[in-house]
């Protein structure tokens, strides 16, 4: 199949971007795990995803880039306190409860979406950092210290095959 890039195609979501510091307490727990033949999130590409999009054309990414631009930021927290998997997905994460700023986000983005004509999938928002893929069978998890998420923006972000996720943009809060 041809590169996104020359399919007219876009693959993006909207995330939640770790800092360093923040990346390395995501480390820090992941290292609590005991991976048996799981396959480990690059760290470069450990995230919080708020809105997949999926393939969107590549002439709607202006407009897209302007919903993120057009919410009301407001400085919040995410605890994540939890490791857990999706057997459907065979994924193992940390994850937490959505605050509602962070869920607000969500919604105000996905209704963004909406009014463009540009089609998501709906999923609940269920705030999680994936950690390991291919988890086939359901692990024995410990509890991690909780991690306290001060959230200060939010990130478009790219995927692009064999690629580090690229971040086309984040919005700060003020
Ligand atoms: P996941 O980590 O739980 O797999 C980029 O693929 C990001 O979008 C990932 O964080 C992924 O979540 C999320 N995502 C949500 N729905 C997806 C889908 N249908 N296909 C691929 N990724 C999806």
């Amino acid at each position: 199949m041809a590169p996104a890039e020359s399919t007219g195609t876009r693959r993006l979501f909207f995330a939640l971007w770790p800092d360093a510091p923040l990346r390395e307490e995501l480390l820090r727990r992941r290292a609590l795990l005991k991976p048996s033949g799981w396959r480990a999130v690059p760290a470069h590409n450990l995230h919080l995803t708020l809105l997949f999009l999926g393939n969107q054309p590549s002439s709607a990414l202006g407009d897209i880039d302007a919903l993120g631009g057009q919410l009301g930021l407001e400085r919040s927290r995410l605890r994540l306190d939890r490791f857990g998997w999706f057997p459907g997905a065979r994924v193992l994460w940390l994850g937490g409860s959505a605050p509602d700023p962070i869920q607000a986000w969500v919604d105000a983005l996905s209704s963004g979406m909406d009014s463009l004509g540009l089609s998501v999938e709906r999923r609940p928002f269920k705030p999680h950092v994936t950690l390991f893929r291919r988890v086939l069978e359901a692990p024995d998890l410990p509890e991690p210290e909780p991690l306290d998420w001060s959230v200060r923006g939010l990130s478009l972000i790219e995927s692009l095959p064999s690629r580090p996720y690229q971040v086309l943009r984040t919005w700060s809060v003020n």
